[in-house]
């Protein structure tokens, strides 16, 4: 259906144009409009919710008519565009952001107070859009905000959980998971109930021979699932460029009820069937680095990839272009192997419903999609059992062995004496019972894999990926190192830090050219700015230290060195090492005399993060953290010396008031396993300095602000092999002190010693598989060097001035810029600035 306005009415379109507010007048009559309207209250009942509602949708308005001109310029000028498929988006909260790269903020503020509020307690007010686990997810986050600030055509398309990632109670020192259930108000997003794709599940294949004796495969029966788009607006820093980021939600597809069973009075199996169908989007998996292989996580991925797929092409077919361009308009990025069965849902709609032969098909496919790799754990490498994909989609389970067998006969001719090598990359793995491998399928579906560090690229390249790169060679594997978005790390979180650069690198120029900080490194060595520099630390450890009082009830010197590991629980991630130090510094300060301890450096060790709910051990971890931290906190002996907090559902938000607050934080992976880490160049960002491991992008971090100011200490990547090959046959060691730690917790000083022992066995007599005591001593003698450089503070401000100014480089514009040239080949779209905006 043709839904446009004919040439002669557009005359009355255009006479009333809407606008969003353009000052302070017309952004308070927007938002008394809209309490008053949209929420139908009024001055009489109007509490900061309202407020937070209504600016919010004052806001949104303004958005979605960018929205509006960004897709019709898009659509015109026609350009390639990127879509981004990822399962997670961890986006954070929305208005401050808004707010903030609109260039409103002030306004805002202005109007709020002139209509009877703070606009910080009005930010308050929102709850997280948490769709997703940790750095992966903030990582998509991050990106969309790059792509939209730096003009390019791009979406992404997710799912929209209807329960994001659990909120973290601490009860006892235990983690309680309560469901995040964030959808009451979203003042975020546009249904667009207009824009449906039915999506298909389970059934058969029939095979038929077309009129020119071509095999045609027709994938029938089953059950259909109706997904829904709903639309959030990504706008752009100082650009009015507004991109969309489409999440699906699921429905059941016959409407409200099955008339059929309602009229046969079997009511209830009528709702339970949309119930299940709802069940699809209803919640995030909770697990990072880690796939459980659950039937529903299979059917979120395909729903979610072929509404997405649908989407694609239906805009691509409107273009009335022939298919083999569709690569020079279509560039789709996998966010880790999650989407990859988009790789085969696009093979089958070229093949089975657009009619294309299986060679041209392929083509089109390959130089369609990018694959990103995010981990090299083993137990993270997605794979699913045929006799499921069998069951859920059967068609697909054809395709996917018809790619395999044509991949594998170019293989064999290639490389005849090779025999091992086909069993070893072949996309089906010969188990019990057989197993899709889909980092195989994505790279073969693929015309570029990367890595998202230097580190990690080498190591998917020498270690899982290796005989790939003698397939495809060296040139299809390439490294795109991780990005953060300086707007909402530096200028967001930190206004005042963001506020004191800009005075010295002549404006806002360095949060769209990262690369403008190193001009403070001229500063470093100026007075008042060192004094403005400690000061505005100061203030933000002062405004951690309420946050801490509030949450976990202990009482901080702002003063005292802040300590921080904030991220997932995991045993790769290594907080046991942390805690484990903790325990050996509480004992070596006990062990001192009263005119001793007067020498120490005071510290506060701050510990956040969420565990799988699944993930025993990882929850033991949280439990020794908060059993430590309940002893030493209460010893008089100790008084500030050493303060232990756990604070609990560390999300985005949290993330701003901590990352500003830290003078050091914990980057201390086994080498070789955190694929890069991007915490660990907000905390830098942010005028911290950091302790950590040659792994992941710590590497790259020492390269750009020099090793005199980080500080890094463990066995490296290469070494980690021969050292556990050590532990499992040879005799195995356990550093004295830590041995030391282990005695103190076996005989009860943090209370429960049963629970706490699968962590010391783990060390102990199990392998030590993360190099827990292979790296203490190294740990324990950094951690000296950490506080002696601390009690020189003239020295310390040096060094985080002098990093601050190096860190250019981990922009998220620099990374999309990469991605854009390097894989994506897409452009910029160069848009004027309008009046007012
Ligand atoms: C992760 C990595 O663990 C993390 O190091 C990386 O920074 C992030 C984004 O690339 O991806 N991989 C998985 S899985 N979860 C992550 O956070």
């Amino acid at each position: 259906v043709e839904a446009s306005i004919p040439e002669p009415q557009r005359e009355a379109w255009l006479k009333h144009q809407v606008s969003g507010f353009k000052d302070k007048d017309g952004f308070e009559s927007e938002v008394v409009r809209h309490v008053e309207t949209t929420l139908a209250r009024s001055m009489f009942n109007c509490d900061e919710s309202a407020a937070y509602s209504a600016c919010s949708l004052a806001f949104r308005d303004r958005l979605i008519l960018e929205w509006n001109r960004t897709q019709q310029r898009q659509t015109f000028v026609d350009s390639k565009r990127l879509y981004y498929l990822s399962l997670e988006f961890l986006m954070g909260r929305a208005l401050d952001n808004a707010m903030l790269n609109i260039g409103q903020k002030d306004t805002a503020k202005a109007g709020l107070a002139d209509l009877g509020f703070r606009i910080e307690d009005v930010i308050e007010q929102e709850h997280d859009a948490a769709l997703g686990n940790g750095g992966l997810g903030r990582l998509a986050a991050c990106f969309l905000d790059s792509l939209a600030s730096l003009n390019y055509p791009a979406w992404g398309y997710g799912l929209r959980y209807r329960y994001g990632i659990f909120k973290q109670e601490i009860i006892d020192g235990y983690q309680v998971e309560v469901p995040d259930y964030w959808l009451d108000f979203n003042p975020w997003e546009f249904p667009r109930h207009d824009v449906t794709v039915d999506i298909q599940f389970f059934g058969h294949v029939r095979k038929s021979t077309d009129e020119n004796g071509r095999t045609v495969a027709h994938w029938e029966g089953g059950e259909i699932v109706k997904a829904v788009a709903y639309d959030v607006p990504i706008p752009g820093y100082a650009t009015p460029s507004t991109n969309n980021l489409r999440l699906w939600s699921s429905t059941a597809a016959s409407g409200e009820f099955d008339f059929q069973k309602f009229n046969n009075g079997d009511y209830e199996s009528s709702v339970a069937d949309q119930q299940r169908a709802e069940t699809i989007s209803a919640v995030l998996y909770p697990n990072d680095n880690l796939e459980r292989g659950k039937e529903l996580r299979l059917k979120q991925q395909y729903f979610w990839v072929a509404a997405s797929l649908y989407d694609i092409v239906r805009r691509f077919k409107k273009s009335k272009r022939p298919w083999k361009e569709f690569p020079e308009q279509v560039a789709i990025q996998l966010n880790d192997t999650h989407p990859t069965l988009a790789v085969v849902e696009l093979q089958r709609i070229l093949l089975d419903l657009e009619g294309l032969e299986w060679d041209e098909a392929w083509n089109i496919v390959t130089n369609t999609f990018g694959y990103t790799n995010h981990t090299v754990l083993p137990e993270a490498l997605e794979k699913w059992s045929v006799p499921l994909i069998q069951h859920l989609l059967p068609r697909h389970l054809q395709i996917i062995y018809d790619i395999n067998l044509y991949f594998l006969q170019s293989v064999e001719r290639r490389f005849p004496e090779e025999r091992d090598l086909l069993g070893r990359v072949s996309i089906i793995e010969e188990s019990q019972p057989k197993m899709v491998r889909m980092a195989h399928l994505a790279i073969v579906g693929s015309h570029k894999v990367n890595g998202v560090a230097e580190l990690h690229s080498d190591l998917i390249k020498t270690t899982i990926f290796k005989d790939f790169v003698t397939i495809f060679g060296p040139d299809k594997f390439t490294n795109v190192t991780n990005g953060i978005t300086p707007r909402r790390w530096l200028h967001q979180a930190n206004p005042r830090l963001s506020e004191l650069i800009s005075s010295k690198t002549g404006g806002k120029d360095f949060l769209t050219d990262l690369n403008e900080l190193n001009k403070i490194e001229l500063y470093v060595k100026d007075k008042a700015f060192r004094k403005a520099w400690a000061d505005i630390k100061l203030a933000n450890k002062e405004r951690l230290a309420k946050h801490i009082k509030a949450s976990a009830g202990v009482t901080v010197d702002p003063t005292a060195l802040f300590d921080v590991q904030v991220k997932r629980i995991h045993e790769y991630k290594r907080q046991q090492l942390n805690i484990f130090g903790v325990i050996h510094r509480y004992l070596t300060l006990k062990a001192m005399s009263p005119e001793e301890r007067k020498k120490q450096q005071p510290r506060v060790s701050i510990f956040g993060g969420k565990a799988a709910p699944g993930y025993w051990m990882a929850k033991q971890i949280i439990h020794l953290i908060n059993s430590v931290g309940k002893v030493v906190n209460n010893d008089e002996d100790i008084g500030d010396l050493l303060k232990v907090v756990f604070l609990e559902d560390y999300n985005v938000s949290k993330a701003e008031i901590i990352i500003p607050a830290s003078d050091i934080s914990e980057h201390i992976s086994t080498a070789g396993t955190e694929a890069s880490g991007t915490s660990n160049m907000k905390f830098v960002l942010n005028g911290g300095l950091i302790i950590g491991t040659c792994d992941g992008a710590n590497i790259e971090i020492t390269r750009e602000i020099g090793e005199n100011n980080i500080f890094l200490f463990g066995n490296l990547a290469e070494d980690v092999e021969d050292l556990r090959h050590a532990h499992t046959y040879g005799t195995h060691e356990i550093d004295p002190d830590l041995n030391r730690v282990f005695q103190e917790i076996e005989k009860g000083t943090f209370g429960s010693t049963q629970d706490f022992a699968a962590l010391i066995s783990a060390v102990r007599d199990h392998g030590d598989y993360y190099l827990v005591s292979d790296d203490f001593h190294s740990y324990i003698e950094t951690q000296a060097l950490v506080d002696d450089a601390y009690r020189n503070q003239e020295e310390w401000i040096t060094k985080c001035i002098t990093s601050v100014a190096r860190m250019g480089f981990f922009s998220s514009d620099r990374c999309i810029n990469e991605y854009a040239e390097g894989i994506w080949n897409i452009e910029p779209l160069r848009v004027e600035k309008e009046e007012g905006a």
